[in-house]
């Protein structure tokens, strides 16, 4: 089976919808299909610098949701990113292959170091794409799901993985494939609906988050900013706010937005987002089910991720070996 590779960051207590709809259900559907390799990447939530207590918690908090979401801790490998040493190994061959230059147009970068000024932005805010380009290039992925945000992170990996091949020798690393899923690949803000659905906008007002109470949710819902028409029609560009209701809903029933656009015809918003508003609560109510069974037993939970981050290691110093001789480093006997 080829591999696939994806991670996410503990940097809450909560994951989002977006990270859900965009990544997470993306991972769970390929899993029967690809070698999958899923990891809680806590290495790159330091970027954010973290209280230590908190992101042990949210790393945990992060896997949970995996499983709640129903990633396969037997057919599928997840594990932790600090548990396997090789990931921060490989990021600095590649950082050395990375320019300067290259990393600082990471529009990413671009954007968050914006906000937090020249003396609060750290190195490894700067590098953060290096570490997700050696994540990726250790397991030899051939297939990397992501949200549309991802997309220029997902280049530097290729490029990084191509620039290697090219001067160490053509098969030193697999190039990865970005798996985008178009109409599901960013979800947006319900107060914002022309900005990402993120951890970390519009102060929360317009995010749903997949552990918060699901009335909490469900208000959210019917708050979505919308327009001043009347009509339900999927229309991204004239109609942000209820285009992404329509790709919500139609993410979490599995029904086409047509459709669902359909059935609305001649009704007004305020019934699209009371329908909504219990399709969101009918997704959360059993997914926080699940997510609290596994944080109930922490040990059980560490176990999955101790199985994981076992297998990780074996396949990933069997890379970092290969690429550590490629590039010349003399081998410890
Ligand atoms: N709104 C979204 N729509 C679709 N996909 C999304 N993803 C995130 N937001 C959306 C995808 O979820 C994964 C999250 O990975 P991450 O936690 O490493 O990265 P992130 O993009 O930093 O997450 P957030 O929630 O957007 O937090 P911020 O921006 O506040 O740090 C990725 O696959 C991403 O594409």
């Amino acid at each position: 089976r080829p591999r696939i590779f994806s991670g996410m960051q503990p940097t809450e207590d909560s994951l989002q919808l977006g990270n859900y709809i965009g990544a997470l259900s993306q991972w769970v559907a390929l899993q029967e299909s690809y070698d999958a390799i899923y990891c809680v990447v806590d290495m790159h939530a330091l970027t954010v610098n973290p209280e230590p207590e908190k992101l042990r918690e949210r790393t945990r908090r992060t896997a949970a949701q995996y499983l709640a979401g129903g990633v396969d801790p037997e057919g599928s490998t997840l594990f932790v990113q600090s548990h396997v040493p090789e990931h921060a190994e490989l990021a600095w061959v590649l950082s050395c292959q990375t320019g300067f230059g290259e990393a600082g147009r990471m529009t990413q970068f671009k954007d968050k170091s914006a906000k937090q000024g020249t003396d609060g932005t750290t190195v490894g805010l700067f590098t953060y794409p290096v570490l997700m380009a050696a994540d990726i290039l250790l397991y030899d992925a051939a297939l990397v799901p992501v949200g549309e945000d991802q997309r220029q992170h997902l280049e530097l990996a290729r490029n990084l993985a191509e620039r290697l091949n090219s001067r160490f020798g053509e098969d030193t690393a697999v190039v990865p494939e970005p798996h985008i899923v178009k109409a599901v690949a960013k979800i947006y803000d319900l107060q914002e609906p022309t900005a990402k659905m993120s951890k970390s906008s519009s102060g929360g007002k317009g995010v749903i988050w997949l552990l918060e109470d699901p009335k909490v949710a469900a208000k959210r819902v019917k708050s979505a900013a919308t327009d001043s028409e009347n009509e339900i029609r999927y229309d991204p560009v004239a109609k942000p706010g209820i285009s992404n209701l329509l790709t919500i809903f139609s993410a979490l029933t599995s029904r086409p937005v047509d459709q669902i656009a359909a059935d609305y015809e001649g009704k007004g918003y305020g019934h699209l987002k009371v329908d909504l508003a219990e399709v969101v609560v009918d997704f959360l109510t059993p997914f926080q089910a699940r997510a609290n069974e596994y944080l109930s037993d922490p040990a059980e939970l560490d176990a999955v991720l101790a199985r994981g981050a076992e297998r990780a290691r074996g396949l990933a110093q069997d890379t970092l070996d290969r690429i550590y001789d490629r590039v010349g480093l003399l081998p410890a006997r």
